[in-house]
């Protein structure tokens, strides 16, 4: 692993295959409160409480006061600069590139990226708690205070459409295949706490074929540091303009 090796951009030649994850971090710039750090999100609120099945279960009100907070304060937000590279990485490398974020704020999609999946679910989608066969709501205005659940037509409860702590990660099997075929990893703005998606490092070195070239940034190192080709530090907005460069195939003897 070498930390800020310089120069600081990362070579996309034309047979390279970019998958990007992302994670609280990359919002950060946008004013948006990170889970971990001394003011974040879970300040105040226990993670059991607010981000758990059985949190829900105890008090429904809460979970539900605690995700309107965030879409209130994801609606009053924009797009940053580390937003904007990776949608316009997207523009210039088409189906060669794909984006998974931990994130459940919509700034990616306002920033242009297309190629995309959300693995812990969508802040502005609501969906009925029985599963009972009814469409994810789309539901960026209702319930932004709490006076009683809102109700699905099949009488049960309508819940965040959030993966929970304990619950499945969405799209699981199509990161997994474009982990496998992707040849360089980049990972924005994630503590590494968190699971499956802090092993999505390890698998890219591990699969089939070569390892990935995969690459970390953020102003401190995650803490799946030891498992990265680079890490470069730094925050997103600053660093990942200009970051990966598309260019002609090189043979540059181990591409960094
Ligand atoms: C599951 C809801 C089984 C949405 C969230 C080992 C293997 C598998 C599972 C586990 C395992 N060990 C433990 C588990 C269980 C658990 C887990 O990981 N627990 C942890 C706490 C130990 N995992 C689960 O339950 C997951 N489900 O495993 O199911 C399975 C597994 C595989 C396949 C099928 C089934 C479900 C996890 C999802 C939980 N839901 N949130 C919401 O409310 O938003 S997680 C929550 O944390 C958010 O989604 C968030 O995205 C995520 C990760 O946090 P970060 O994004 O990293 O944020 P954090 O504050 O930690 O870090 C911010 C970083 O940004 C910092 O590093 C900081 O330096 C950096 N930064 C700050 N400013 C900037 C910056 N970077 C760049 N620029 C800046 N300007």
């Amino acid at each position: 692993m070498s930390i800020n090796a310089s120069p600081d951009f990362i070579e996309v030649a034309d047979d390279d295959r970019v998958f990007v994850l992302t994670g609280a971090g990359i919002s950060a710039e946008s004013g948006l409160r990170t889970f971990r750090d001394s003011n974040g999100l879970w300040a105040g609120h226990r993670v059991e409480t607010v981000a758990t099945p059985e949190g829900w279960e105890a008090n429904p009100e809460l979970v539900w006061q605690f995700y309107s907070q965030r879409r209130r304060e994801a609606q009053a937000s924009q797009p940053n600069a580390a937003h904007f590279a990776l949608a316009e990485l997207e523009k210039r490398i088409g189906d060669r590139f794909f984006l998974c974020s931990q994130n459940v704020d919509d700034l990616h999609e306002r920033a242009g990226s297309r190629n995309m999946v959300h693995m812990h679910g969508e802040l502005f989608k609501s969906r009925c708690e029985a599963n009972c066969g009814a469409p994810i709501i789309e539901d960026s205005h209702s319930y932004n205070f709490i006076r009683e659940i809102p109700i699905c037509a099949c009488g049960s409860r309508l819940r965040p459409h959030i993966v929970w702590f304990g619950e499945t990660p969405l799209e699981m099997t199509r990161i997994q295949q474009e982990i496998d075929r992707c040849t360089i990893l980049l990972v924005v703005g994630t503590s590494g706490a968190v699971h499956p998606a802090a092993s999505f490092v390890h698998w890219a070195k591990v699969r089939r074929g070569a390892p990935a070239r995969t690459y970390y940034v953020g102003p401190e190192e995650p803490l799946n540091a030891s498992a990265f080709t680079r890490i470069i530090l730094g925050k997103a907005g600053e660093k990942l303009p200009g970051l990966l460069q598309p260019g002609e195939p090189t043979a540059l003897p181990g591409r960094q």
